[in-house]
């Protein structure tokens, strides 16, 4: 209860803040995008970790909101980046299903790039399989009509959700991002290996690419190269970082 009293008040008294983990693409070796990642600090609470507030702020409906408060954000700071001299960086956002849900979605989306000047095709959204449990004619609508504006879905944790994969042909989609619980064991479970390696040859033959998330060593981005993944995200790059500190980052990139 407490804590949610204080989510209540958390964007008006300004305790969010994004961080941006830079996705790296393997066969240029170039920063292509980032992923936005939201972190809220109260002053009594002190931070408190997204996997504790975002299900709350589910349940109780302030993830709209905070999900608009978060994409004003994250598109502004990426037209500054590009401002920069970096207008090739995608930014990545995460998106709730109760978001997803909402009306309007598609036209404050449109709205919102528009006002921070960014390109639509420099946007992409991060959804999870568990979207593919609610009317899915209402879905591939809202997901259409995103998808013909140029802006792109990912499908986030792929790998832990939903069973059937036959939406990736039917739904617009155009990233698969591989859970990190794979990636970590890829080096030691012949099992996690096999099924990434699959996962990469299956998203080659969709068409689509493919995100290793939570990469942390070197052993396991060299076995991501063999395998071909064409974008790898985790510590062993970067980590989500603070706008201020993503802007070294990408200055001092090779
Ligand atoms: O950094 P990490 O602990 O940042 O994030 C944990 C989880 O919180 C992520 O897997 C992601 O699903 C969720 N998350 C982080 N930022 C956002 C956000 O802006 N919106 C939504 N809906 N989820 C987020
Ligand atoms: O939205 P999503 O589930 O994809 O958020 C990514 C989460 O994974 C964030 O919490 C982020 O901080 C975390 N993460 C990203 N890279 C790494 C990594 O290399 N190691 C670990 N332990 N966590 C990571
Ligand atoms: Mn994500
Ligand atoms: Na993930």
């Amino acid at each position: 209860f407490i804590m949610e009293s204080k989510l209540n008040r958390a964007i008006e008294n300004d305790e969010f803040s994004l961080h941006y983990q830079p996705k790296i693409d393997l066969a240029t070796d170039s920063v292509m995008g980032m992923e936005a990642l939201l972190r809220w600090h109260n002053p009594e609470l002190g931070f408190i970790p997204p996997d504790k507030f975002i299900p709350l702020s589910e349940d109780s409906g302030l993830i709209l909101p905070i999900g608009e408060w978060v994409m004003k954000r994250a598109l502004s700071d990426t037209a500054k980046l590009h401002k920069e001299g970096f207008a090739d960086l995608k930014i990545a956002i995460n998106l709730s299903l109760r978001q997803f849900m909402k009306k309007g979605l598609v036209e404050f989306v449109e709205k919102s790039i528009e006002t921070a000047g960014l390109n639509n095709r420099n946007v992409e959204f991060e959804i999870t399989e568990n979207i593919f449990t609610e009317d899915l004619s209402t879905i591939s609508r809202i997901m259409n009509e995103i998808s013909n504006l140029n802006i792109k879905f990912a499908i986030d944790d792929f790998g832990t959700g939903y069973s059937s994969i036959g939406y990736l042909k039917k739904m617009p989609i155009s990233t698969l991002k591989i859970d990190r619980s794979y990636i970590s064991k890829i080096d030691s479970d012949t099992d996690s290996e096999s099924i990434v390696s699959s996962v990469i040859l299956m998203s080659k033959s969709l068409g689509l690419n493919v995100v290793a998330e939570g990469a942390e060593t070197e052993s396991q981005v060299n076995m991501l190269k063999d395998m071909g993944c064409s974008i790898v995200q985790g510590y062993y790059y970067g980590k989500p970082m603070p706008y201020d500190e993503f802007l070294e980052f990408v200055r001092n990139w090779k």
